[in-house]
């Protein structure tokens, strides 16, 4: 990195750290670093579904094209990897969590939900975290479709929780009457994961 971008980084971090838009422990990246476990999976739009199962009246299953064609909203919101870097201002446009809620009945008791993703990687959010109004299932991300390499075709986005629950090439997702640990949730990352508290690492 130049020595003027990196002076340029230092001082738009400052400002984010006075606004308080930085968590503790974190750095602003101008960049967009690319993470995960394993492979980028193969997309195919006829293979693809996005299925809700668990606490609800019915399990669904929804097809690529009627996925892609619920409605869809624009939302800014901030990134925070565990690893300690952040992006702020991400521009996401897709369909919201609360959106997709709406095809289905669900039981009481539903507290819990545990994402699910190809290849078998999983991160478990509370309900009500994933009900929030700026959470949603990612096509696009300053103004392009996502990259494969960042969960492209879709993605979910949780901005208030660390990135790891941010789930790339999101299938689906189970309702639970319980927290049910995720993938790096069972490798020792803190089973909610709020940045502003430095949940990192579980405690057990
Ligand atoms: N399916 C899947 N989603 C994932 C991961 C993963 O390994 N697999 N890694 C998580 C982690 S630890 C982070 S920091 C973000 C990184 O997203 P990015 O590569 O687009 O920056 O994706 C999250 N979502
Ligand atoms: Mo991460």
């Amino acid at each position: 990195m130049s020595l003027f971008s990196d002076g340029r980084r230092r001082e738009l971090e400052n400002k984010a750290r006075a606004e308080g838009r930085l968590p503790p422990g974190q750095s602003l990246t101008l960049k967009w670093p690319v993470l995960h476990a394993g492979e980028v999976p193969h997309f195919d739009a006829a293979k693809w579904d996005f299925k809700i199962s668990g606490l609800v009246d019915a399990p669904l299953r929804l097809s690529w094209e009627e996925f892609r064609g619920l409605p869809q909203r624009e939302v800014t919101s901030d990134f925070h990897c565990v690893t300690r870097w952040s992006r702020l201002n991400n521009q996401w446009k897709g369909v919201l969590f609360t959106e997709v809620m709406k095809l289905v009945s669900v039981k009481t008791g539903a507290r819990f939900a545990l994402v699910l993703a190809e290849e078998g990687y999983t991160a478990n959010v509370p309900l009500e975290d994933l009900l929030r109004p700026d959470v949603l299932f990612a096509f696009d991300h300053d103004g392009e479709p996502l990259t494969a390499e960042h969960g492209g075709p879709v993605r979910l986005i949780v901005p208030q929780l660390y990135a790891w629950k941010s789930v790339k090439w999101v299938r689906g997702f189970t309702l639970l009457d319980h927290d049910q640990l995720g993938f790096w949730e069972r490798h020792g990352y803190h089973e909610y994961g709020d940045p502003w508290k430095e949940q990192r690492f579980s405690s057990s």
